[in-house]
């Protein structure tokens, strides 16, 4: 037995997505979104370049047209639009004290420039916080996890149109003056990094293009992104209750080895991939390896002295990351495995899940350090978890001890970071209950502590069973014993 030591207000949740779990894709006055309009594919399809969808305008016109009988796992979820209150019921039961949860942005305003929100979007958001109350749940709401609605790909709008800002600060202030007596901790963007980059290359009215021309389109962006986030928080200024933190995948890699000049590189990817996003929502500007960087490599941002001023006096208010997985990097290509949207190099020393992420709890002791030296402000790991294959046994559970461990370990390193000085306010894995993945589209990759009996195509009960670690989970709350 081992005693972990956590703040007493420490909050540890779970995290999910709107366009992950919800479904109901056409109810209520909701409207598509992107995320909505990618068909499932099968394994084989999805690593074979020359069948493997790209979005493009033919996709989004067959996708809205729906006559070729194809799945859209994300029209689906797992059904949490019409099971929320049995769902928050089993959250309280596991001892969650905190949920995440995003928004549908297609919910609350479906075509985006309407006069008024969609009063049967906020009712449904109402209920769930409602819910989350009574039984005792702080929430966390990401405003916009990835689901960029259909009207901004079909106007072919990039954030570098006010606009989409505009439409965007529209939606996140109506949130805020709804919402903000029943949530505390707000996320404006679910992995602020990837998203960037994900709307250049997934652009509806474009095909996938050069990919090096992507990311260096894609700073622009993410400065008109970080720019409207710091907006939001400016605004909230008026609800001194509530806390704004940004979202970041964390990228953390280690030099393949002690030759300083892999050092140096691992450096340098370190700046770029990791610290570049937080020091900029954190400190208000841009730090100098990036502004040499864009130089070195022609990227152009459109920075507009207002916007500067804007970024400075809006810093995030505590920081959050995904962390998932590490990586290595070398000056020289080196064997690569797959990873949360992008592809490092192998560590030798890890073991790996079915889907090449490499597993490293001590990483995260590191990057809480890392963080916590450099920036000073409060730390909250958004999402974290092991995706696997699973399937009820004849008890009508899964006995998933491998889970166990993932998180076992990953809590006693968040200890020992909290032991080394670092300031924590919360965790929330990813994630409670079994949903649609995000990178793959299937619902054959787990995450919960919550089994959802629904297959890849949506066929099945739905009903939910509770896993070996929810049991686990549950009276690791209560004794923080491991
Ligand atoms: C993060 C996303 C989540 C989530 C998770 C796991 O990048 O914020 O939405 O799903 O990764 O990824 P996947 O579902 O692809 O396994």
């Amino acid at each position: 037995m081992k005693k972990l030591e956590f703040p007493n207000d420490f909050l540890f949740g779970g995290a999910t997505a709107a366009n992950q779990i919800e479904g109901a894709y056409d109810i209520d006055g909701k409207t598509l979104s992107l995320l909505e309009m990618i068909p499932f594919q099968e394994l084989e399809d999805r690593k074979n370049p020359s069948t493997s969808k790209k979005i493009t305008k033919e996709l989004i016109m067959e996708a809205i047209e729906n006559k070729n009988g194809r799945h859209y796992p994300k029209r689906f979820g797992n059904d949490f639009y019409h099971r929320y209150k049995e769902d928050i019921k089993l959250f309280k039961e596991a001892g969650l004290k905190i949920f995440r949860m995003s928004i549908s942005w297609t919910r609350i305003y479906p075509n985006g420039n309407d006069a008024e929100p969609n009063a049967k979007g906020l009712e449904f958001y109402r209920n769930v916080f409602e819910e989350c109350k009574k039984n005792g749940l702080e929430i966390m709401v990401t405003m916009n996890h990835f689901d960029i609605p259909l009207w901004v790909l079909q106007k072919q709008l990039s954030w570098d149109d006010a606009e989409l800002r505009d439409a965007f600060l529209k939606y996140a202030k109506t949130l805020l003056d709804e919402f903000n007596v029943y949530v505390k901790y707000w996320l404006p963007f679910n992995e602020i990094n990837l998203f960037a980059f994900m709307m250049q290359t997934m652009n509806g009215g474009t095909e996938q293009g050069d990919k090096l021309k992507a990311i260096l389109n894609s700073y622009n962006d993410l400065h008109k992104l970080v720019v409207t986030q710091a907006r939001v928080i400016e605004y909230a200024k008026k609800y001194p209750n509530i806390m704004i933190g940004n979202m970041v995948a964390d990228s953390t890699t280690y030099p393949i080895n002690c030759d300083p000049e892999n050092v140096y590189e691992n450096l340098k990817m370190e700046q770029m991939k990791k610290f570049f996003y937080h020091d900029l929502m954190v400190k208000g500007e841009y730090p100098g390896y990036a502004l040499r960087m864009f130089k070195e490599y022609g990227v152009k941002i459109n920075r507009d002295p207002e916007e500067d001023e804007i970024l400075k006096n809006n810093p995030v208010q505590f920081i959050s990351f995904s962390y998932y997985m590490s990586g290595t990097h070398s000056k020289k290509e080196s064997e690569l495995t797959e990873g949360n949207f992008i592809k490092v190099g192998v560590n030798p020393y890890l073991k790996a899940t079915e889907w090449g992420w490499q597993i490293d709890p001590i990483g995260l002791r590191i990057t809480l350090n890392q963080y916590w030296d450099r920036y000073q402000i409060p730390l909250f790991v958004s999402e974290n978890g092991i995706g696997v294959f699973e399937t009820l046994n004849e008890n009508k559970t899964v006995e998933d001890d491998y889970r166990i461990k993932y998180l076992a370990d990953h809590f006693e390193q968040m200890s020992e970071a909290i032991k080394d000085g670092v300031k924590m306010i919360g965790y929330t894995m990813w994630t409670p209950i079994d949903l649609v993945s995000a990178g793959t589209n299937e619902m054959s990759k787990r995450y919960g502590l919550i089994f959802v009996d629904y297959d890849d195509y949506h066929k099945g009960t739905g009903n939910r069973f509770k896993k070996k670690s929810f049991e686990w989970f549950k009276n690791f709350m209560k004794t923080k014993e491991l």
